[in-house]
């Protein structure tokens, strides 16, 4: 069986929509996952557990996204020294500001990579980044996926240039 490198883990399935996008990142650049749901105030017995076993089961990096009083990502990283990349969940009574806060500002010592809120694809992109350091195929696959994203503005750009701001609005 294939070990997973990445695991993606959210406090709650409610943030699964916003956790997927990672997923299919890591599914477009053929990396084995595990996603599951570790929360840290429901199930802290079990977020320990995770996060003490994740490099012994052969994980290299961790995504770990959660909304509000957003302690999982934190408190994995200090039972671990895997690195974390934490995403802030929005939330509805604070528009994920408080996930926001409550994942930077960490502690010295204490590590997590902060994304934007919701930008789950962003943490895939970057433990991609991180797993490319040992993998120069992966690294290669990187590289292109970025000079397809640079032609892709440079057509609109063009575009933009050619039939005028409301014309390209109509045709968006
Ligand atoms: C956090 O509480 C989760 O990460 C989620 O974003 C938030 C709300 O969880 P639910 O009440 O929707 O399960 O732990």
């Amino acid at each position: 069986m294939k070990k997973h490198v990445v695991a993606i883990i959210m406090g709650s399935d409610s943030d699964l929509a916003v956790m997927s996008d990672a997923a299919r990142l890591l599914d477009e650049f053929h990396i084995s996952y595990e996603i599951t749901v570790v929360s840290a105030h429901r199930t802290p017995l079990r977020m320990v557990s995770y996060a003490r076993n994740a490099e012994m089961k052969g994980m290299r990096v961790i995504i770990a996204g959660a909304g509000g009083a957003a302690h999982l990502p934190g408190m994995v990283a200090s039972l671990s020294t895997l690195p974390v990349i934490g995403v802030p969940i929005k939330t509805r009574t604070l528009d994920g500001i408080d996930s926001l806060l409550s994942i930077i500002q960490m502690p010295l010592g204490i590590p997590v990579a902060t994304v934007a809120i919701n930008n789950a694809g962003n943490a895939a992109l970057l433990a991609l980044r991180i797993l490319a350091l040992s993998d120069s195929q992966l690294q290669e696959k990187l590289a292109r996926y970025q000079k397809r994203m640079n032609a892709m503005v440079r057509k609109k750009a063009a575009k933009l240039k050619r039939v005028g701001y409301q014309s390209y609005l109509k045709s968006a």
